[in-house]
């Protein structure tokens, strides 16, 4: 189908292009150039970000975009240089070239370095079935280019030869290489000659990228409708490309701390004597965990805001009894909604008009969980602000968070909504070509702002599966159905940083497979993965054997307790990265390339990634492994289980027993701690334990605290500690600043301090006073600890006869 979509357009003598510029139009940061039809707009949107915009005939649509976060206008020098062959628009960052023949686009650095260019000119096809264009991009491949990002891809990390549809489908039992998946974002970042830039074609209709596989010497994009709309996005450094994609599109918001625990799924946990059973085996097993989910069995003939009472006949007193020993209740809402007379809020969205329509105004209706359905029209803000007020019932009867499933929109039989089905899309009206993409993220949008209005100031928690560009505003997503194999666990690895990098950090999957019976060491290993997944859940199809963490026998069951048990402890290094995420744009899970890019060995690694900048993740993703080769990036790193001192840039063989999945430790750290705890605030932190590990450069580390609740944090009520370590002939200094309004109630640290050569002479804080230390030996290494007050300004270590 794309084949011949492609082929056919690629030829086609429908196919225009733009000709000569023959008149130019300034207006503040924005550039019109026009030939006789067609007209291109290049607008500076930061020093770093260029718009592109083309309307085929003079007009461009009118410019409204879900993607887009309302981010604040910056002030830019812009400069506008013209010669014989060219328009130049320039920040003091980059610029953009257009040229007066064609309108080919490039774009350069300050150095006049070239960062990207047209490989032909942008061009459409009137699209005469449907109105509007067929649109076409095609840009350069630079030698030994890369390319990463486009959200979620059942395929290698680095796309280069690939191609690839965005168009979200319930992708039941997804194997590598099914294309499109369930989310659909249309970013990515090119890396070439040691520097990257990413392209975001904002644009939500059916589109197309092919990585140099029709033509190895261009990327092609193409989309089925709407705008020719992108924004290049300058680094030159990967991190620095993301970060302002989360500019534009946002970033997640601070999730409760809650939601950063353990979570246990299946479809589905009932009847409610069986939530019970399952609450109290974990506690009495002391696993911890923080949420229990309801999958869609909860519900009255799977009526979305109902319950069915045979199985579930008093869900406040249910949802209030799991709380007490520390239990969430999520539970999980379809987008459909049964048609049937005698269901109330069937009656109330069909009386207000809420449902959505085919193009001769029939009702579009399909068959779902419930049997025949109409679906809300999420794109409406009523329709939202209506299903916003049944999420907010469920929270008052005690619902913490609320899964969001289905949303492609899935349709049995169908796949999907028939292309005619209208939308009201913002008041920017459209069919289902052009809404498909992100009803999803409105769905998901509509739950997440439901639930903060009847949360009050309370933090809600939802989780998607279907989004485009920017519905990591409104909840953390789960990769889907996925298979209890190694090969998905490879491709959960992969699939987590590749949304990661693609703007949307809080990602999982769902830990052992949806489908399919992984055995234990596939459990296990999965787990071990998910420990580092920022969204960590084990969930299961109902026809599986079960998979709670005490499924597989003692054994089994004593490695994954010590990982979801690591998972608790490292709760404040989490929380501190996820926040780096929501406040910086700086993506939670980094793939190697994304610490060295300039590294070739590092553009093809898709089997480890940092999780925040201070630990490097190795998952075992083979059968019976009893080592795995890692490659550490430049630095000095500590293995996380035996402290073992490692030099990097370099690969190492690591021996992984079935309990241990390889952990470095970047040398420098501070790393912050938590004691185990059966769930989030089960403890008050009586002393936090920072873990520092000793290194002879300087080294920054950071640590976020606030409520871990509430949306204080947006009113600044927050606390950000900087440890700087520093180390001089001999002497370790560690300066730690402290910005903010936010108090932990907890007095002391404790410091670990680990790989010291030496035992010191003195401990010393705030440059008088002496702090007495103990010492121990771990697997050969030097750890000293002692407790010094949460306040200190330095702490020196003096090392007898080091230089
Ligand atoms: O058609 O609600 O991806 O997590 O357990 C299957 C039942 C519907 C698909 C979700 C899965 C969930 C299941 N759902």
């Amino acid at each position: 189908m794309i084949e011949a979509f492609w082929e056919q357009n690629r030829t086609d003598v429908g196919k225009q292009f733009p000709g000569s510029i023959h008149k130019f139009v300034e207006e503040g940061n924005r550039f019109f150039f026009y030939d006789l039809n067609a007209c291109l707009m290049v607008a500076v949107i930061s020093e770093n970000i260029i718009r592109v915009r083309l309307a085929p005939n003079g007009h461009f649509l009118p410019d409204f975009s879900y993607a887009l976060q309302d981010f604040p206008f910056q002030p830019v020098e812009v400069t506008l240089a013209e010669n014989e062959t060219h328009y130049k628009i320039s920040t003091p960052l980059i610029s953009c070239i257009v040229t007066k023949e064609g309108f080919l686009v490039s774009f350069f650095d300050a150095e006049e370095t070239l960062l990207n260019e047209d490989g032909f000119s942008m061009h459409w096809e009137e699209n005469v079935q449907f109105g509007g264009y067929n649109i076409f991009s095609s840009k350069k491949i630079q030698p030994h280019e890369s390319f990463y990002g486009l959200g979620d891809k059942a395929a290698d990390l680095n796309l280069i030869r690939g191609r690839f549809s965005l168009w979200s489908v319930d992708a039941y039992a997804f194997e590598r290489g099914t294309d499109p998946l369930y989310r659909n974002i249309p970013f990515y970042i090119g890396l070439q000659n040691e520097k990257s830039y990413g392209l975001f074609y904002d644009n939500s209709y059916k589109t197309h990228f092919d990585f140099g596989l029709f033509n190895t010497n261009e990327v092609n994009y193409w989309a089925e409708g709407g705008e020719l709309n992108y924004y290049f996005i300058h680094g030159p450094h990967m991190m620095d490309v993301v970060k302002r994609f989360a500019y534009l599109t946002g970033t997640a918001p601070m999730p409760p701390l809650w939601a950063l625990g353990f979570h246990q799924c299946r479809w589905s946990y009932y009847p409610e004597s069986k939530l019970h059973e399952l609450a109290e085996e974990f506690r009495k097993r002391e696993i911890p965990c923080d949420a229990l989910y309801l999958d869609i069995d909860y519900m009255d003939g799977y009526r979305c805001f109902t319950w069915n009472k045979a199985h579930f006949p008093d869900p406040e007193g249910m949802m209030a009894k799991l709380k007490e020993t520390g239990f969430k209740t999520v539970v999980i809402l379809d987008p459909g909604i049964k048609l049937d007379h005698d269901y109330p809020i069937f009656k109330e969205a069909d009386e207000a008009g809420y449902l959505c329509r085919r193009g001769d105004d029939y009702f579009m209706e399909g068959p779902v969980w419930p049997g025949r359905c109409r679906f809300p029209d999420f794109t409406h803000p009523d329709v939202r602000e209506w299903w916003g007020g049944h999420v907010g019932e469920l929270v008052k009867q005690g619902v913490a968070g609320v899964w969001n499933d289905m949303n492609e929109p899935s349709v049995f039989g169908l796949g999907t909504f028939p292309n005619d089905v209208r939308h009201f899309y913002e008041g920017y009206r459209g069919s289902h070509r052009k809404a498909h993409n992100v009803y999803g993220m409105q769905m998901a949008r509509a739950t997440y702002d439901g639930m903060v209005k009847s949360l009050k100031n309370k933090r809600p928690f939802t989780i998607l599966r279907s989004t485009y560009a920017g519905g990591q505003r409104y909840g953390a997503a789960w990769t889907g159905d996925n298979i209890g194999t190694w090969d998905h666990l490879r491709l959960a690895v992969q699939q987590c940083q590749r949304m990661s990098m693609s703007g949307f950090s809080f990602v999982g999957s769902d830990i052992g497979g949806f489908t399919g019976n992984a055995d234990a060491e596939l459990f296990i290993r999965w787990m071990q993965f998910g420990t580092f997944s920022p969204f960590m859940r084990a969930h299961s199809s109902g026809d599986t054997i079960e998979r709670e963490p005490w499924s597989y026998g003692e054994e089994a069951e004593t490695i994954l307790k010590k990982y979801i048990e690591l998972r608790y402890k490292l709760i404040p290094y989490i929380y501190s990265a996820f926040w780096e995420h929501h406040k910086f744009g700086f993506p939670i899970l980094r793939p190697v390339v994304m610490m060295e890019q300039k590294e070739p060995t590092t553009w093809y690694r898709q089997d480890e990634f940092s999780f925040g900048d201070k630990l490097l993740v190795c998952p075992v993703l083979e059968k019976g492994a009893t080592h795995r080769v890692v490659y550490l990036p430049k630095g000095n790193w500590y293995n996380f289980w035996n402290l073992d001192f490692l030099e990097g840039q370099k690969e190492h063989t690591i021996e992984t027993p079935l309990d241990h999945m390889p952990i470095f430790v970047r040398a420098g750290s501070v790393i912050p701690q938590y004691p185990v705890m059966q769930y989030i605030g089960e403890k008050e932190i009586e002393e936090l334990q920072l873990s520092v590990y000793y290194c002879e450069y300087a080294a920054n580390s950071f640590l976020y605290e606030d409520h871990g609740d509430s949306f204080a944090y947006t009113q600044d009520i927050y606390t950000e500690k900087k440890f700087h370590y520093e180390y001089q002939a001999g002497k370790v200094t560690i300066l730690q600043t402290q910005m903010g309004l936010h108090t932990p109630r907890y007095d002391n640290y404790r410091i670990r301090f680990i790989g010291l050569p030496v035992l010191p002479d003195r401990v010393v804080m705030n440059g008088k006073r002496t702090i007495g230390y103990t010492q121990t030996e771990e697997f050969g290494n030097l750890v000293i600890e002692f407790v010094v007050s949460k306040s200190f300004e330095t702490l020196e270590l003096r090392l007898p006869g080091v230089e």
